[in-house]
């Protein structure tokens, strides 16, 4: 029997995301686009008030946790769902706990400064990202040796860190960042063989989302033209052993894993 992947359900609480932004800024929207998630099928929700799309601003921690704490306060309690705090930052990870988070999301992997120790200290479950550069510059020109290799020494180095402060295998997943310092052939090469990442003992997540690989496979369809190309993406994730898929549109992935799943379980 294989299971479907877990949907961890966006929610972007930034002005200046690609895709949601500006929509959910106010609190209660937001409280009821989560709730609407997890009615729809999220098993996760992933808070985050820092876009790290291609070329976005630093923000600062009081910034972050001005948009994201209010949410996460009026969330906890109210929904039957881990909460992730999608940071890099130690303060926002320690204050996102305090109101009811138990998931670090870190596009970083516990590299910024106290990070590692913080994620420790809160007995966090922990989703490490790989990138390449930083959001600002990190696809100007990617490269890599051999990308499927070279990420994964990334992450045998990584989660040897975390495994030196405390944190067990069972509390990690890895995700490839798909578009964090990727060119389209990357991309392509870290899905197709996204198994080869099971090697480590951890679960592993996939965001392919509305990306921009998505809309370049299409033709250069804009976001908002993104969804069928997000959700057979999602699928091929799900078939290629992805334990957690992270999506904005929760109801119509769900509809293609649950098919996936009923289809992988049939015995004739
Ligand atoms: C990802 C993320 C991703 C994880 C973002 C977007 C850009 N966290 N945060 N994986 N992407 N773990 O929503 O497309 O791919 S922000």
């Amino acid at each position: 029997m294989v299971n479907q992947p877990i949907i961890m359900g966006v929610l972007n609480i930034t002005p200046d995301s690609f895709s949601d932004g500006g929509l959910f800024l106010d609190t209660m929207s937001a409280v009821t686009q989560a709730q609407l998630m997890v009615t729809e099928g999220a098993g996760i929700i992933d808070i985050g008030g820092e876009s790290s799309r291609p070329g976005a601003p630093e923000v600062s921690s009081d910034d972050e946790l001005r948009r994201v704490m209010p949410v996460i306060e009026a969330l906890y309690g109210n929904i039957d769902v881990p909460i992730s705090i999608d940071t890099s930052k130690p303060i926002v990870m320690k204050e996102a706990f305090a109101a009811g988070a138990s998931i670090v999301n870190d596009v970083n992997a516990l590299r910024s400064e106290g990070a590692l120790q913080m994620a420790a200290e809160l007995g966090a479950d922990v989703c490490l990202m790989h990138m390449q550069g930083n959001p600002r510059t990190m696809q100007a020109n990617p490269t890599y040796d051999n990308v499927v290799q070279d990420v994964k020494e990334f992450f045998h180095e990584r989660i040897a860190a975390c495994k030196s402060v405390g944190i067990q295998l069972s509390s990690i997943t890895i995700d490839p960042g798909f578009g964090f310092g990727k060119n389209l052939g990357h991309n392509i090469a870290l899905l197709k063989n996204l198994s080869e990442f099971h090697d480590f003992g951890v679960s592993i997540l996939a965001g392919l989302s509305r990306k921009s690989m998505i809309g370049v496979l299409l033709g250069d369809k804009d976001v908002d033209s993104r969804l069928i190309g997000s959700v057979t993406a999602a699928l091929i994730a799900a078939e290629n052993g992805a334990d957690i898929i992270r999506v904005h549109d929760v109801s119509e992935t769900k509809d293609a894993l649950r098919v996936w799943e009923q289809i992988q379980n049939f015995r004739e």
